[in-house]
């Protein structure tokens, strides 16, 4: 797995979830979704069935093979499109305004439903983390997934572009620099990505509260945050 890793700056499909946990973390999902939302973010933080994904083990086990068994997790988040919704993601590095270039790091993105070219599936560059991180613009559109508008500055060429196609349950991994998007949901049902981004010990950051989800290194020079459930026993 890492070397396709290293290489290509993504590996998939790797399949974490049965049928019943899909349809489970689906169910929960529905319920916190507001008519029309395209995102939603931090779940982890408030729903102990969020923090029971982004704890998974199967998840963790492939994320440790990447990053190592000291591993905590520095957001979440969630990109749901509708049926037939014009919500895209523009070509973008993660690593733009998150500095995870800086520390080692991976992105989780979870198929919580089929993910396809026609309801808009992830798009990569493969190869592209091993640019460093490129310029980008911020642009305004309502119908930009990415929460700054950030845009490559430089043009892609899309012949080099490949879709992470995903069933339901299965996952990818990819590097912060890695250059990626998606086109709108042409497709008569939701696609829904449940988004993990993992960082380890060796983070200094401590802008963003993180939490632990593996290992037991040292970390007071961050600020920890404990799971939900915990929080409300
Ligand atoms: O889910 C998408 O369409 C885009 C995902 C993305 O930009 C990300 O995971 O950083």
């Amino acid at each position: 797995m890492i070397d396709v890793y290293e290489q290509q700056g993504i590996v998939f499909p790797i399949r974490v979830l049965s049928d019943a946990e899909v349809a489970e973390f689906r169910g929960e999902l529905e319920k916190v979704a507001r008519e029309g939302a395209r995102r939603l973010d931090q779940l982890h933080l408030t729903f102990p069935w969020a923090y029971r994904l982004v704890s998974h083990e199967k998840v963790l086990d492939a994320v440790e093979s990447l990053i190592g068994p000291e591993i905590l997790v520095d957001g979440n988040l969630v990109f749901y499109k509708p049926p037939h919704d014009a919500g895209y993601a523009s070509w973008h590095q993660d690593s733009v305004y998150s500095g995870w270039h800086l520390t080692p790091s991976v992105s989780a993105w979870i198929a919580l439903t089929v993910s396809e070219p026609a309801n808009g599936c992830m798009r990569v560059v493969p190869g592209t983390h091993r640019q460093g991180v490129l310029e980008h613009d911020n642009v305004q559109d309502p119908n930009l997934l990415n929460k700054r508008g950030e845009r490559l500055r430089m043009d892609i060429d899309e012949s080099q572009a490949v879709d992470v196609v995903l069933k339901p349950g299965e996952m990818s991994l990819h590097h912060t620099n890695l250059v990626h998007g998606s086109n709108p949901n042409t497709s008569d049902g939701p696609r829904i990505g449940f988004i993990v981004r993992f960082v380890t010990n060796l983070s200094t950051n401590r802008n963003r509260p993180v939490m632990r989800v593996r290992g037991n290194a040292d970390c007071s020079h961050l600020r920890l945050i404990e799971p939900p459930d915990r929080c409300s026993a």
